[in-house]
């Protein structure tokens, strides 16, 4: 089975978010099932030299784009790492900017290009897929592609779709007249049953429609999106596509994130030495951020994109509460401006008691999760999170709102059945959050041995990708067979 992988971002070439993670660790999942998984991305200038010095320059050629009558050029590029190979597109007017997004409109173009460009690469690359597994809508166009103006090559004969949704919340929109002379794609897709929707062309839209099979990131996540409250009004769609959706819940690389091995932490742990081993970092971790150095200390972590959907608002709010004098706060994270500044005053305020780290810093990331007792993790909404299976993994506990991947892998503590990796809230509201956290600490300093058997449950939990790829798996078998 050769399957493909088309995106927008893909560790450790380009990251922005928890979509990265997956492109770069779910292919090695699928590998050792036995599948031929490559990844095609563009060649973006963010990329650190250390990978485009290995990059080896394959072919070229020219392809038109839409109403544009001057062919553009689209070099092919691969690398090979960690037994996977990569291609990039390399087009220096669309990828010698932006990290790697810039604004819409300009994006929109940009991954036109690449959609049309993996299609027309492939019999180049002399790599014809079973499935091309597309992921959120910098690459949704390429199922329409494949059935419209690819329909009569040997490759839209030989090959089926999976179009994965990791964040409903960004779609693609722009006029149908716009992505229309862009794209050329013809009249038919831009009708209200492809990617016709509000009257704009959607095209995530267009990725659900035109794929065989539409998967997300959880289960709970699935069935949110056919909600008007978390289906950012692609509801009815989803609803009518329930057929071909389903929820699969990522996983973690365990190689990279593993404590017993981490590079990055002040000392080594695993389930038989966690007291000391997390004891340790906590005490490191104080001294290195200048927060007031006592083992004692409960340690909050926050690690996060500073954006609305991560239920900041609901931090913002209860912080103060939460800082009760046996209490620190330590952030990690950067994003809007307003979180920015209000994370930033709250150190002023609090010093010795806060730490905001403005910045993402992967090292000091892991350094928290082993130094923290809880991780926060409230958010509006979360397809699946990453952050509360780090978590988990380096013997922090969760608290996170009930919603998308945060419902399915985090049980809340249990108290009578002496039960549960963590705690959890329902509704999104800022004195249940406070609530939760108090319900930890509370635990915390007067069951310690209740505690410690939540860690050790919370570190024994496999959320590797092994169960998830076997899913993919048996979804990309399904397809393939038909
Ligand atoms: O884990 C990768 C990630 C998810 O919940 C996360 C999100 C974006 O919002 O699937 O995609």
């Amino acid at each position: 089975m050769k399957v493909l992988f088309a995106g927008s971002e893909c560790y450790p070439f380009v990251k922005t978010g928890g979509l990265a993670d997956v492109m770069g660790s779910l292919p090695k999942a699928l590998k050792a099932q036995g599948i031929d998984v490559r990844v095609i991305l563009p060649k973006y200038a963010c990329i650190s030299d250390e990978y485009k010095d290995k990059m080896q320059y394959i072919t070229h050629f020219y392809m038109r784009l839409g109403s544009n009558p001057f062919e553009k050029y689209v070099g092919l590029m691969s690398l090979e790492l960690d037994g996977i190979t990569y291609y990039f597109i390399d087009n220096e007017d669309y990828y010698s900017y932006g990290n790697p997004y810039t604004d819409i409109i300009n994006d929109i173009e940009r991954y036109i290009f690449y959609c049309k460009a993996v299609l027309a690469a492939l019999p180049v690359l002399d790599f014809l897929p079973d499935v091309i597994h597309c992921h959120d809508w910098q690459a949704a166009l390429i199922p329409v592609y494949l059935r419209t103006l690819f329909k009569d090559t040997e490759l839209a004969h030989g090959a089926r779709t999976v179009f994965t949704i990791h964040n409903l919340r960004f779609q693609g929109i722009h006029s149908p007249n716009y992505i229309q002379s862009i794209s050329g794609l013809p009249d038919k897709v831009f009708g209200v049953d492809d990617m016709l929707h509000n009257r704009d062309a959607n095209m995530m839209k267009g990725g659900i429609v035109y794929s065989d099979k539409v998967t997300t990131v959880s289960e709970t996540y699935a069935w949110e999106i056919t909600t008007p409250e978390y289906g950012e009004t692609l509801e009815g769609l989803l609803s009518y596509y329930r057929y071909k959706l389903c929820g699969i819940v990522n996983g973690i690389d365990y190689e990279v994130y593993n404590p017993a091995k981490d590079k990055h932490l002040y000392k080594h742990y695993g389930t038989r030495d966690f007291v000391r081993g997390k004891r340790e970092n906590k005490l490191k971790l104080q001294e290195e951020l200048g927060l007031e150095i006592d083992q004692n200390k409960f340690v909050i972590g926050l690690i996060s994109r500073l954006t609305d959907q991560k239920g900041l608002d609901l931090v913002a709010e209860t912080i103060d509460s939460m800082l009760d004098g046996n209490t620190q706060f330590v952030l990690i994270g950067t994003g809007d401006p307003w979180y920015e500044g209000m994370f930033r005053e709250l150190e002023e305020r609090c010093k010795g008691t806060v730490s905001s780290n403005i910045m993402y810093s992967e090292e000091r990331a892991r350094k928290l999760y082993a130094a923290a007792d809880i991780v926060l993790v409230p958010s509006r909404f979360e397809p699946c999170g990453l952050t509360q299976l780090i978590a988990m993994r380096y013997g922090a506990l969760p608290v996170v709102r009930e919603t998308g991947g945060l419902r399915d892998t985090v049980q809340p503590y249990n108290e009578f059945e002496d039960s549960g990796n963590g705690f959890s809230f329902d509704r999104y509201d800022a004195g249940l959050l406070l609530g939760a956290v108090n319900y930890a600490k509370n635990v915390y300093y007067t069951d310690q041995k209740a505690w410690r058997g939540m860690v050790r449950r919370a570190m024994n939990m496999d959320y590797s990708w092994k169960s998830s790829a076997e899913k993919y798996r048996l979804l990309y078998e399904e397809i393939v067979n038909w």
